[in-house]
């Protein structure tokens, strides 16, 4: 059944990174599996899909060794492939991971010389961000960590760390480039431990910085899951703080390496309640989904893979209206609002002579059985 129901539209703002649905299938155990396409073509095939918009990593649009003639006539074919297909590029990234320069870390390396490459390597990564319009700039430490911590101090780590932000963000401001930094984190993989594990450690850190009001946080589902941790919560306590910047979506099962599964294909209901709060916040950003297909697939089964990304996130965006429109769950959301009345102690001594009954506050069953199993028929379609 196909209703055009859940079909993707640029005010959804659906974006795709060129590394995922460009992604050839190779893994730690396994070649390549599918040639590799190049960039103006992974264009056009996000376009055939229905994305809105395309990011990138310097090098995956411009190799690392390229010649500046080169550089340009690359840049100068994907704009035209941009302006053909009408994608946006909203953000982009730069490679701190993949080359063998890194292989100590970039900002957080013990050499300083990698240290300033991996700033010089950025800044041209925002230059050529810049010259697409991107608006959003993440930073993902794949690399700043260890196998030993006999290396380094992790306190220093922090501390250069902060030092090649703050450098980053006075660079923005020399620019005029007005971008948002978004800080993604990953606990582990590539390195044995990843500084900055989760996207709390980022929010922590931010404050500290020149220039906090630049800086806010990428998370990503398979990022927080790997550790365990509710991604809705990580995300929401981002929100909150004002730093919700971008948001990489995908799908991960806890406790193992970083999928980067089909949005939603892995832990449905965690992705309705992550969907479902973008939507009641009304977050305005860029629904980017930094996921890649089967390494069973070929091209087409690409394409089915990023149609399921939008697919299923508009599905959920549909099941969230239903949900907050049914009936049973408005009555029991409305009895539980009649406890939360606010009261505030003007001084400890209101507060200390009130003589609570606990058995009393105890007794109360609160029916949230009941409100996950509405839940339940919501997503599963018989409510
Ligand atoms: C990994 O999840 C990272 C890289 O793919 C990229 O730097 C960032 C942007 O979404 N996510
Ligand atoms: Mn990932
Ligand atoms: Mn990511």
């Amino acid at each position: 059944m196909n209703n055009g129901m859940f079909e993707p539209r640029p005010e959804h703002k659906f974006t795709f990174g060129l590394w995922t649905v460009g992604n050839p299938g190779r893994d730690p155990f396994g070649d390549a599996v599918r040639d590799t396409m190049p960039p103006v073509d992974l264009v056009k095939l996000l376009a055939e899909v229905g994305a809105y918009g395309v990011n990138f990593h310097d090098n995956d649009l411009v190799p690392i060794d390229a010649a500046a003639s080169e550089r340009d006539r690359i840049v100068k074919e994907f704009r035209v492939a941009c302006d053909t297909s009408g994608l946006k590029v909203p953000m982009a990234t730069v490679n701190l991971f993949y080359d063998p320069v890194f292989r100590d870390g970039a900002f957080t390396a013990n050499d300083a010389n990698v240290r300033a490459y991996a700033l010089q390597k950025t800044i041209r990564a925002m230059d050529l961000g810049a010259e697409f319009g991107a608006q959003v700039f993440v930073l993902w430490g794949g690399r700043e960590g260890v196998e030993t911590d006999a290396c380094r101090r992790p306190d220093e780590a922090i501390k250069r760390f902060r030092e090649a932000v703050n450098y980053l963000c006075e660079y923005n401001i020399a620019q005029n480039y007005d971008y948002k930094f978004a800080l993604e984190a990953k606990p582990n993989e590539p390195r044995a431990d990843i500084y900055f594990p989760t996207t709390a450690s980022y929010l922590a850190f931010i404050p500290s910085l020149d220039h906090a009001e630049m800086v806010g946080v990428n998370p990503e589902v398979a990022h927080e899951h790997m550790p365990g941790l509710n991604m809705l919560h990580s995300v929401a306590q981002a929100w909150e703080a004002g730093k919700l910047f971008h948001i990489d979506l995908n799908d991960q099962v806890p406790g193992r390496y970083d999928q980067d599964l089909r949005f939603g294909s892995a832990t449905p209901k965690q992705a309705f309640w992550l969907v479902k709060f973008l939507e009641d916040v009304g977050y305005e950003g860029m629904r980017h989904f930094d996921a890649h297909a089967y390494r069973t697939e070929d091209y087409e089964g690409v394409k089915d893979f990023a149609r399921g990304c939008m697919r299923t996130y508009l599905i959920l965006k549909e099941k969230a209206e239903r949900w907050n429109t049914n009936e049973e769950i408005r009555s029991i959301l409305a009895e539980i609002e009649t406890t939360n009345i606010s009261n505030r102690f003007e001084n400890a001594g209101d507060l200390l002579a009130i003589e609570f009954d606990r058995k009393q506050l105890s007794e109360k069953g609160l029916r949230y059985e009941r409100l996950d199993q509405l839940t339940i028929d919501v997503l599963f379609g018989v409510d």
